[in-house]
């Protein structure tokens, strides 16, 4: 080192030392939802240090971080880099002595998760709004999640906005800002900042999860597979495991570049966002599997040829065919399923003789189960399938499970699915999705329905009959904390359902969720096509809640 070069380090220390307390004042609006605070792009940029509130909000929460290790990254959607370079800063000024940066700003939330529990983080930030739409105009997120690797919990979020209320200082320091394109070590101060690959050891994980032999030998026998990165994070681990990894030829992937815009597309993967790869799932020549994943790759679609797996039917398939798997061999100590995701699972874990919880919506809810073994694999209705792997739902990690089967079983998905039916009976299941409704009405039907719990029960309705209707509420089985209002709840004497709730993640307006289920234990009809076959229930489902005439849509934006 040349005496300039030591001159320069000596005053780069003495700068960095310098931790700044900015004063602030505090913002009314930042209580996470269902996944993070999510808010549109301009609402953190224009708003002076609105992030900068929240991070140090998160930052008070954590009481052991002198010389903690912290993972941050993201969905490489617009304004991540900028936010990431504000984080480090924090970071540092903070007191966390060790900070592992995805390259690039680059972490799916299931290697986010991975990386955590690895390394033993004392938690970790991504920056995502999932399967919102991304760019200048679009939306941005941000969640913490805790040492295990999964979403805060709620009372976790509870302290955090109650800090978000009450801030009036918040700690940086000056610094130029770190080269996050290349892997390396930066030592600042008492930290050491540590730019990681973000796939590798995600891929290890999923290398020891799943019997990558058995798939690459069918990869390469013909079995022909194509998955959609939306143009959102899963590319860069895609790319590495499906082709690198398991030998697909390129032409696999689709949309396989990260975009800050996800090339102005709805990183959304459902029939409705995923077009593209649907139409080449039921067009002529259709690969034998297609598969999808979200924004920051925690969601999974998977298709047959012409033949889509609804995300209930496939959480249940999995938790049947689990023995298959290596990771899962030894079987499963149960499982647990959001309260709106269909029940198929519960049919398969009656039948295996394990346990089936039944949790509201958000994967923060899993973690004490997984974390006290009590279930082994657990999913939701919106798209989002995971295990004791991580403490996240994992998009790549399903498709590598349905690959893993498929190799096993040598059958068509179609095929796999009318097997299940035929064993365990079909559960028709649709979600209706009316979104950026005016908030005052969402809230008014969800009042009216409110009202009606006493009078809905045991109520007739078009030849079915009420068995119970409540407003949905949970009680932790592990810490005794309950969660209230998680969604109403009409379940029919047949064990039809329909539900109802406002989503936790939207950046417009609200956004009304209506699930609809009913159970065919005959084989004879389980070939019909879904929107049919629940047409009783979807017209009581107007019927009860006034959808239509209360928000004066005709039908709804999304259906799944
Ligand atoms: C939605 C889904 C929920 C999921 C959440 C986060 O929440 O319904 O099941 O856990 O998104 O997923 P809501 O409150 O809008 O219904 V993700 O991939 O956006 O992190
Ligand atoms: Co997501």
């Amino acid at each position: 080192m040349s005496v300039l070069n030591i001159r320069l380090a000596i005053r780069w220390q003495r700068i960095i030392m310098e931790i700044h307390s900015i004063p602030t004042t505090p913002f009314t609006d930042q209580k996470p939802g269902t996944s993070g605070l999510r808010k549109k792009v301009k609402y953190f940029r224009e708003q002076k240090s609105y992030l900068e509130n929240f991070v140090q909000s998160i930052f008070d929460t954590i009481d052991e971080k002198k010389g903690a290790t912290l993972v941050v990254g993201g969905d490489g959607r617009f304004f991540n880099l900028q936010a990431i370079q504000i984080i480090i800063k924090m970071a540092i000024a903070n007191g966390f002595g060790r900070l592992l940066v995805g390259k690039d700003g680059i972490l799916s939330t299931p290697a986010a998760s991975a990386v955590i529990r690895k390394y033993k983080a004392c938690g970790g930030i991504i920056l995502s709004a999932s399967h919102n739409p991304g760019g200048p105009d679009g939306d941005f997120g941000i969640k913490f999640n805790t040492p295990n690797g999964g979403p805060a919990p709620e009372k976790i979020t509870e302290k955090i906005f109650t800090y978000s209320k009450n801030i009036f200082r918040y700690k940086t320091v000056e610094i130029n800002d770190i080269d996050l394109g290349t892997i390396a070590i930066h030592q600042i101060g008492n930290c050491k900042i540590e730019i990681i690959d973000p796939v590798s050891d995600y891929a290890e994980l999923m290398e020891s999860t799943f019997d990558f032999d058995k798939i690459r030998t069918m990869l390469q026998s013909g079995y022909r597979i194509c998955f959609d990165a939306m143009h959102a994070v899963t590319g860069p681990y895609a790319t590495e495991i499906l082709v690198n990894r398991l030998g697909a030829p390129a032409e696999s992937l689709m949309n396989a570049k990260p975009l800050p815009d996800f090339g102005g597309g709805h990183p959304d993967p459902n029939l409705a966002h995923a077009h593209e790869l649907v139409e080449i799932m039921f067009g002529d020549n259709a690969p034998d599997l297609g598969a999808a994943s979200d924004g920051d790759g925690d969601r999974n679609m998977i298709l047959g040829r012409h033949c889509f797996v609804s995300p209930s039917d496939s959480l249940a398939v999995l938790a049947a065919n689990a023995a298959l798997v290596p990771g899962y061999a030894n079987g499963l100590t149960g499982v647990a399923r959001s309260m709106p995701t269909s029940q198929a699972v519960d049919h398969v874990a009656k039948q295996l003789g394990i346990a089936c919880f039944e949790t509201p919506t958000g994967w923060k809810f899993f973690g004490n189960l997984l974390d006290e073994n009590l279930i082994t694999l657990c999913g939701e209705e919106s798209f989002g399938t995971g295990s004791n792997h991580v403490r996240e739902k994992d998009g790549l990690w399903a498709v590598l499970f349905w690959l893993n089967l498929l190799a096993e079983r040598k059958q068509s998905v179609a095929d796999i699915m009318k097997d299940h039916w035929q064993k365990f009976g079909r559960n028709y299941y649709t979600r209706h999705d009316y979104e950026a409704i005016d908030s005052k009405v969402a809230e008014q039907l969800m009042s009216h329905l409110r009202e009606q719990i006493p009078s809905l029960q045991q109520k007739q309705l078009g030849g079915y009959t009420v068995q119970l209707c409540d407003d949905f509420e949970y009680l932790d089985p592990v810490d005794q904390s309950t969660s209230s209002n998680q969604g109403i709840r009409v379940i029919f004497t047949d064990g039809s359902r329909i539900v109802y709730r406002l989503s936790g993640t939207g950046t417009e307006g609200a956004t009304l969720r209506v699930y609809i289920e009913k159970y065919e234990p005959d084989p004879e009809k389980h070939d019909l096509d879904t929107q049919v076959a629940l047409s009783d229930f979807i017209r009581l489902a107007d019927d009860i809640a006034q959808i239509r005439q209360r928000t004066e849509r005709t039908q709804p934006d999304v259906i799944t």
